[in-house]
């Protein structure tokens, strides 16, 4: 049968991205991040294309609360990358951005430099529904943006929990910015954020904040000690810097890539990428099953009906989930 998705040559898009078109890598996301059925099949193929061309991108994932400077600091730090010769992707996981319909993250206005930049690629967070389905289509966007040759990927989320813990489930150095003087100093270590930071970089070290901005390093760093590291080889730094004047982005890169080093020469950065991988192949499955539950005519309208049953006690859990696991046919 010939399958719509055949309508889709996939070859010029393919050897587009591989010479490093950005148009042509903006056309590929575009298809990544699209619902139709026939456009998924053609994105899953483009994936198993350029999948021999990936994985060679140093993946940095940043988080920090509203307003914390990331896209400041990516504009800064993004600059300073292709200043050194890299070629540098921007991507978002902003699972808010369906609800307000228009991504706040990697907004351009902020991040004008890099936008300008011929050696930068930047793309807004996928509005796709679910956590799972945007951080689906943003580690998607990331491998074709690898295969273009984009040699450092910057991640970057919203301060809640589980978009963090998502971005850095698909990074290779995990980022928390923080701002000193919100109050509360230890607010990251609350929310289990620090138990997943390679770094704490406070921000807006500058004018009247220098001290403040020290104090609170100090107080992080005091509390990053009784806490154990994730490697046995790499204790997370405490840093300072500012991305308005960018005092402290050179020390600040200087540390992503001592890390890199030390956790490649131990092996673990292998190992984090390959538990990741078998990650999120079962994230894969779960959002494509999430999708069939949410779109299958005779599941959508079977489900309700279920789901009364149960509630109301006259169907075991167990017996509905055999009705739902017949009618998805597995
Ligand atoms: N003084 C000072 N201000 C900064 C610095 N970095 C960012 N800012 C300011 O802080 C505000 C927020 O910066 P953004 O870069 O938009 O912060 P963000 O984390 O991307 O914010 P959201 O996208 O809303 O989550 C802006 O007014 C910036 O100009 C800095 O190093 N020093
Ligand atoms: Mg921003």
């Amino acid at each position: 049968m010939q399958s719509k998705s055949s309508a889709i040559d996939l070859k010029p898009l393919a050897d587009g991205i591989l010479d490093g078109d950005r148009a042509k890598l903006a056309r590929a996301i575009t298809l990544l991040e699209s619902r139709r059925p026939d456009h998924q099949k053609a994105a899953r193929q483009l994936v198993q294309i350029l999948l021999p061309e990936t994985g060679r991108a140093l993946r940095v994932g940043i988080t920090g609360v509203p307003g914390a400077g990331k896209s400041t600091t990516i504009d800064v730090l993004g600059t300073y990358l292709t200043g050194k010769g890299h070629r540098v992707a921007v991507l978002a996981v902003d699972p808010s951005s369906a609800r307000t319909g228009g991504s706040i993250l990697a907004d351009k206005t902020r991040m004008e430099k890099l936008c300008a930049d011929p050696n930068a690629f930047v793309r807004p967070s996928p509005s796709a529904g679910t956590l799972g389905g945007v951080a689906a289509k943003t580690r998607e966007a990331m491998l074709a943006c690898e295969a273009a040759g984009f040699d450092v990927v910057l991640v970057e989320t919203v301060g809640t929990g589980q978009s963090e813990t998502v971005v850095s489930d698909m990074t290779d150095f995990f980022l928390a910015l923080m701002v000193p003087g919100a109050g509360d100093e230890l607010q990251g270590l609350k929310k289990g954020l620090v138990e997943i930071a390679d770094m704490i970089a406070i921000n807006k070290a500058d004018g009247d904040n220098v001290q403040r901005a020290r104090a609170a390093a100090a107080e992080y760093r005091a509390a990053l000690h009784i806490l154990s590291p994730r490697s046995p080889n790499w204790t997370p730094p405490v840093i300072t810097y500012s991305a308005k004047t960018g005092d402290g982005i050179a020390e600040l890169w200087e540390k992503v890539t001592e890390h890199r080093q030390r956790l490649t020469a131990s092996g673990e950065i292998a190992e984090r990428r390959r538990a990741q991988q078998v990650k999120w192949m079962w994230a894969m499955f779960e959002e494509r099953l999430r999708s069939k539950l949410a779109t299958d005519p005779t599941l959508k309208a079977k489900l309700p009906q279920l789901e009364a049953s149960v509630s109301a006690g006259r169907l075991s859990p167990a017996l509905a989930v055999d009705e739902i696991v017949e009618a998805l046919g597995l």
